[in-house]
C-alpha cells in the first residue's frame, strides 16, 4: 500500500496491515458480536449522554466518510457513565455505510449486517485534548448505534439534506444548532468491549459502547449518502460507499452487556 488508505482492492482493509502493523493487534475493531456470548454486567452503569446543540459546528466530506464536527473546548456535550470512569467529550459524529441495503455496518450481530453504522467519538478529559487522548488506552469512547432500513427518519434528515454542499472529499460547510440526541435510539442498552480505532492508524484506544437497538433509516436517505464521492472535485468521480472494515478476531476479549 504505497498509495494513501482507502476502502478499494488495492487500499482497503486487506492491505492497511502493510502501513499499520496493529491492524493485526490484540484489540482490534471492530467485532462480530454473539449475544449469547456476552456476559451481562449488573455493575455496568447506565450511560449518560448531554449534549448542547450550541455545540455542533461544520460538517466535511473528508474522503473516507462526511462528519460533524463540536466544539470540544468545554464540558459542553459529554458522555459519561457506562462502562467509563471520568468525562469523556464529543468530538464528532460520522458513519460507516454500504453499496446497497444488505451491507454497511462494521459491526455484526451473530454475523447480520445493517444498512450503516453511526459513530459519536469521545475523548476523555483526563487527557488535554483530542489529539493526545486518541493514542492512549483509555483514550477515547465511541458510541456505535446501527441504522436498519424503514421508514425515513426525520431526525437524520437535517444531516441528509446537508450533504449536496459537500459531495466532494475536502468540502465542508456549517453545521449549527444540531443536537445529536436526537438520532439515539429509545433504549440505550449496550454491549461494551476494549477496542480501536476502525481505520488508519487502527490505534488501540476505544471503549466501544455498540447500542442494542437500531434506529431507523430509508433506502431513500441512504441512497443519498452514496453520491458522496471519495474524490475531490475535478477528479474522477468515485461514489463514497462501502467504506466500512469488516469484523477483527475478537482474541483474548469478553464483550460485557448492560442488559439481561
Ligand atoms: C472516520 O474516518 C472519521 O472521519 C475519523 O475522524 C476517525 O478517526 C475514523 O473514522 C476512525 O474512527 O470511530 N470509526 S472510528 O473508529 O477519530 C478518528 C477523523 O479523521 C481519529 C477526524
Ligand atoms: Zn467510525
Amino acid at each position: 500500500m504505497s498509495h494513501s488508505w482507502g476502502y478499494g482492492p488495492s487500499n482497503g482493509p486487506d492491505k492497511w496491515v502493510e502501513g499499520f502493523p496493529i491492524a493485526d493487534g490484540p484489540r482490534q475493531s471492530p467485532i462480530d458480536i454473539v449475544p449469547g456470548q456476552a456476559e451481562f454486567d449488573s455493575s455496568l452503569q447506565a450511560l449518560s449522554l448531554k449534549y448542547d446543540a450550541a455545540t455542533s459546528k461544520s460538517i466535511i466530506n473528508n474522503g473516507h466518510t462526511f462528519q460533524v464536527d463540536f466544539g470540544d473546548d468545554s464540558d459542553s456535550s459529554t458522555l459519561t457513565g457506562g462502562p467509563i470512569s471520568g468525562t469523556y467529550r464529543l468530538r464528532q459524529f460520522h458513519f460507516h455505510w454500504g453499496g446497497a441495503d444488505d451491507r454497511g455496518s462494521e459491526h455484526t450481530i451473530a454475523g447480520t449486517k445493517y444498512a450503516a453504522e453511526l459513530h459519536l467519538v469521545h475523548w476523555n478529559t483526563k487527557y488535554p485534548s483530542f489529539g493526545d487522548a486518541v493514542s492512549q488506552p483509555d483514550g477515547l469512547a465511541v458510541v456505535g448505534v446501527f441504522l436498519q432500513i424503514g421508514d425515513d427518519n426525520s431526525q437524520l434528515q437535517a444531516v441528509v439534506d446537508a450533504l449536496d454542499a459537500i459531495k466532494g472529499k475536502g468540502q465542508q460547510t456549517t453545521f449549527e444548532n444540531f443536537d445529536p440526541t436526537v438520532l439515539l435510539p429509545g433504549s440505550l442498552d449496550y454491549w461494551t468491549y476494549l477496542g480501536s480505532l476502525t481505520t488508519p492508524p487502527l490505534l488501540e484506544s476505544v471503549t466501544w459502547i455498540v447500542l442494542k437497538e437500531p434506529i431507523s433509516v430509508s433506502s431513500g436517505q441512504m441512497t443519498k449518502f452514496r453520491s458522496l464521492l471519495f474524490t475531490p472535485e475535478g477528479d474522477e468521480p468515485s461514489c463514497m460507499m462501502d467504506n466500512y472494515r469488516p469484523p477483527q478476531p475478537l482474541k483474548d476479549r469478553k464483550v460485557r452487556a448492560s442488559f439481561q
